[in-house]
């Protein structure tokens, strides 16, 4: 007898006609069999063996170089299960284009079976998912993002319990490109792209889309956030998860390298992209990153901003899209000050200032967690780390101030729901364009949002403990265009205002939008920011805030009926708390 995963496999086999399968078991001797196979179909190259032992640079077609939103769907029975934010189509009609295109596409190729664990091996919270890839560039990307080969294999055993994931590189136009999630029968199929979250299916496609739906089903969170620990001057460490969209600061924030380390403050990194968590026997939110590696943002990455991937980098890692030197080595804008001579650019040409960035704007690299000199003691917890606040935050040239505390859990699901941010080179389309993006989780919630908001109310009267909800932001502009906070390294000077909220230690005054720092309570010594400044980036303007609330409102009914109650409720006191500010100004 075949076990569901062998008959599976068969299946896809008669559909796309694979010259060879390889069944991954994770090994050391596989990892060389599959570099050497990626060097060999010509994307892929070998990088300075010296300075950069066991890395590669992979240059991606250029037109695959980013997620592409606008052909990845959400196909459910029901169209409103999928709700407005998503594109939707009908799993039947799915079905038939995408089988259309997987029929024959694995000829003369190779079909990679890779079984993959998300979470730690031994926790309860982990997952099983096996991805089925003609890609092998994809087989060297899983094999650093999770756990997988033998490991997975075993723990699967005969079971049936695992995700499908189909994946093939078609022939990569545009045109026949679909990314389609079945979440009723937890099953994805993904043709046409060899790029990160479209391809590599455990990331995106798995650990947010389909376990946000499972997640609604079993009454625990998946959400697009990074996972940090963050230990002040008693050794205590305190862990936070802070969703920010794609591109916005959660692989700087989990990994950075605090400015108040001298005055005892240190952030370890539990995960930087996705975190899976449930309600604890202490009854605190444990929280799992479902990720062994990081898949991150190399443009602006240097000793500065990120000493801690710059370290971990420089070995076993996969570079995607970065430029490349004499040296044979990556590199990408905002390495360093200038750009070396010799340059060859993300796409292999020659490069020079007036050929635009030598690297692509969403060029990265995949490098093992574990290599990350701040990684926190506890990353593969099987329990979970407990988590006392949720940060939500977006690109917001203006208006959002610095950082602000929700009054409640039911008032921090309306500010996450209400969050939005300027589009990024994560995904494809216009960059720089403002758009709701409700927990940084747009792109990537499995169902309709006006349920996943109700989730998220619901798992507040869950969590006996619930994380405390603050909003950040980064990128505040001034008059000049440039950011009006330094950023990175500093942001731990709100993280601190944040632990001391947590505490009852931090003073805090009241606002429309939530409670904001007081003046002197944000520690700011060695900072080179002035109070001029600093009251830039903590005002709260009630008439620019109605503008943006009568935004919120459009962008709220496109739920309809089925947006909750409560989040109608928060709508319409803060707009009562905008209207009277606007009467009695300070
Ligand atoms: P994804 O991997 O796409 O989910 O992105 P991410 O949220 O992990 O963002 P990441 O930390 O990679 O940062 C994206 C870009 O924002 C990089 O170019 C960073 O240099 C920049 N960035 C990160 N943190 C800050 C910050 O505090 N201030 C400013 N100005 N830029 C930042
Ligand atoms: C993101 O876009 O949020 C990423 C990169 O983390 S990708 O894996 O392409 O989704
Ligand atoms: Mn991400």
């Amino acid at each position: 007898m075949s076990t569901p995963l062998e008959q599976w496999v068969e299946s896809v086999t008669r559909m796309t006609r694979p010259e060879r399968i390889v069944w991954c078991d994770g090994s050391e001797q596989e990892a060389v069999r599959i570099q050497q196979q990626m060097v060999r179909e010509g994307r892929t190259l070998p990088l300075n063996q010296e300075t950069y032992p066991n890395c590669f640079l992979h240059r991606s077609d250029p037109s695959d170089v980013a997620r592409t939103e606008k052909v990845t769907f959400i196909c459910t029975r029901d169209r409103e299960a999928a709700g407005p934010t998503n594109n939707w189509m009908a799993p039947s009609d799915a079905k038939k284009i995408l089988g259309d295109l997987f029929r024959g596409s694995m000829k003369g190729r190779t079909m990679y079976v890779i079984p993959y664990i998300l979470g730690p091996a031994a926790s309860s919270q982990s997952r099983l998912g096996v991805e089925l890839t003609d890609s092998a560039y994809v087989v060297a990307n899983m094999r650093i993002m999770t756990r997988m080969g033998k490991v997975a294999l075993d723990r699967l055993g005969n079971s049936s319990d695992f995700v499908p994931g189909l994946h093939s590189l078609g022939d990569l136009n545009p045109d026949r490109r679909y990314i389609a999630h079945f979440p009723e029968e937890k099953t994805i199929w993904s043709i046409g792209s060899g790029y990160g979250g479209n391809a590599l299916l455990g990331k995106k496609c798995f650990a947010l889309r389909i376990a946000s739906w499972m997640a609604r089903e079993q009454c625990w969170m998946a959400e697009h956030m990074l996972i940090l620990g963050l230990e002040s001057p008693s050794g205590k460490v305190t862990y936070m998860a802070a969703a920010f969209p794609s591109s916005c600061g959660k692989t700087n924030l989990a990994m950075m390298v605090s400015a108040l380390e001298n005055q005892g403050y240190r952030v370890w990194t539990v995960g930087d992209d996705i975190a899976w968590m449930q309600v604890g026997s202490d009854g605190y939110l444990r929280a799992i990153s479902p990720e062994a590696g990081f898949f991150g943002v190399a443009p602006g990455t240097n000793e500065k901003t990120n000493s801690n991937v710059m370290t971990a980098l420089r070995k076993n890692s996969i570079f995607t899209n970065t430029a490349l030197t004499i040296l044979n080595e990556p590199w990408w804008e905002g390495l360093d000050d200038d750009s070396p001579k010799g340059l060859v650019d993300w796409q292999g040409r020659a490069w020079t200032p007036s050929s635009g960035p030598a690297a692509h704007p969403n060029s990265r690299y995949t490098v093992p967690a574990h290599q990350t000199p701040s990684i926190s003691p506890r990353w593969e917890d099987p329990a979970g780390v407990p988590i006392s606040a949720f940060i939500f935050g977006g690109r917001r040239a203006r208006l959002a101030p610095l950082v602000y505390e929700a009054k409640n859990w039911q008032h921090g699901v309306y500010v996450a729901a209400t969050m939005a941010s300027e589009t990024t080179a994560a995904a494809t389309g216009a960059v720089g364009v403002t758009r709701r993006d409700p927990m940084a989780m747009l792109p990537f919630c499995g169902y309709n949002m006006a349920d996943y908001f109700r989730h998220w109310i619901e798992m507040g009267q869950r969590i006996p403990h619930p994380p405390r909800i603050f909003h950040v932001n980064w990128f505040r502009k001034g008059a000049d265009g440039k950011f009006l906070w330094p950023g990175y390294g500093e942001n731990v000077r709100v993280l601190k205002w944040i632990l001391e909220r947590i505490e009852d230690k931090a003073a805090a005054t009241e606002t429309p939008i939530g409670l904001v720092p007081t003046p002197d309570a944000l520690t700011l010594d060695g900072l080179d920011v002035s109070s001029t400044t600093m009251e830039q980036l903590l005002n709260v303007d009630p008439s620019e805030w109605s503008k943006e609330h009568a935004d919120i409102g459009k962008f709220f009914q496109e739920f309809g009926d089925r947006l909750p109650d409560e989040i109608r409720d928060e709508h319409a006191r803060l707009g009562e708390r905008l209207r009277r500010a606007a009467v009695v100004p300070k």
